[in-house]
């Protein structure tokens, strides 16, 4: 394949994810700023079928581009590398933020302040992927990780009283990452005597979930740039706790056998 360029190779075809990611929306915004509306494709499904092409042509050295993310435990299991995007369509490092219902706060404090507090690393969030990729429940990994993080789990919940059976609803969207943070935060709120109930949603409705209060809160908003679109849509209708991490980021990803760095080599 030697004399074929990028594009023949891959079939013109970007891997992407669910429909609903600012992933999507920002690699759309990309093929625009870059020239390949034209010839280029940006095939949709889940996070989990993107990673599953992945391994596939990662196991035969085949060329794949991907629409990626950091922390994910793809970067750990996989030589991968971003593409350099010289002309900034992904937007900067982000953070993600805590969002919950208007009315959460004085229905129920406990659960507010331990969701208020919850803050971690990109790599705490990373260890707790690679555990679930390994074939670990969500809840296990999860588990797992609060576990041995006690000093740190005790941080979040400081000052929190118990729950005595309380019930908190959190909604997310079956994105790696946020599957590892919905479940740590849950697990931490079980703990603590809350009764956790757990919904797995697209982007839209937990987004909507919470702005419209048939959720209490969310661990899964990136801002400023991934999620504007829903964040500027309802704002005024959720309260923004703030970061739970910082240092995220997106791109087109690709194996590090592949001979290409930047988005400009798709354009030949
Ligand atoms: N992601 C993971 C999401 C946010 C979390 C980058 C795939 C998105 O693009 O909306």
């Amino acid at each position: 394949t030697g004399s074929k360029n990028v594009g023949d190779q891959v079939n013109y075809e970007i891997t992407g994810i669910d429909p609903g990611a600012g992933l999507m929306k920002a690699t759309e915004k990309g093929m625009t700023d870059y020239g390949l509306k034209n010839e280029w494709t940006l095939k949709e499904g889940s996070s989990a079928a993107m990673t599953a092409e992945l391994k596939k042509a990662y196991e035969k050295k085949e060329p794949i581009i991907v629409t990626g993310w950091t922390p994910h435990w793809m970067f750990s299991k996989y030589d991968l590398k971003y593409l350099k995007d010289p002309k900034g369509s992904y937007g900067k490092g982000e953070s993600i933020h805590t969002l919950t219902r208007k009315g959460f706060k004085q229905d129920n404090p406990g659960a507010y302040k331990i969701l208020d507090q919850f803050y971690w690393k990109p790599a705490d969030m990373e260890n707790v992927m690679v555990k679930v990729q390994d074939g670990a429940k969500p809840a296990d990994a999860a588990a797992d990780w609060v576990k041995s993080h006690k000093r740190q789990v005790a941080k979040w919940t400081k000052g929190a009283p118990k729950g005595n059976g309380k019930e908190v609803s959190l909604v997310y969207v079956a994105w790696e990452s946020e599957i590892a943070s919905t479940n740590v935060i849950a697990k931490v709120l079980e703990q603590e005597g809350y009764k956790v109930k757990l919904q797995q949603v697209e982007a839209g409705p937990m987004f909507a979930g919470v702005a419209g209060g048939s959720a209490d809160a969310m661990v899964a908003a990136w801002l400023p740039t991934t999620h504007k679109d829903y964040y500027d849509k309802y704002k005024g209708k959720f309260e923004d706790l703030g970061p739970n991490l910082k240092g995220t980021k997106l791109g087109l990803t690709v194996p590090k056998y592949m001979d290409i760095n930047s988005i400009e080599d798709l354009k030949k």
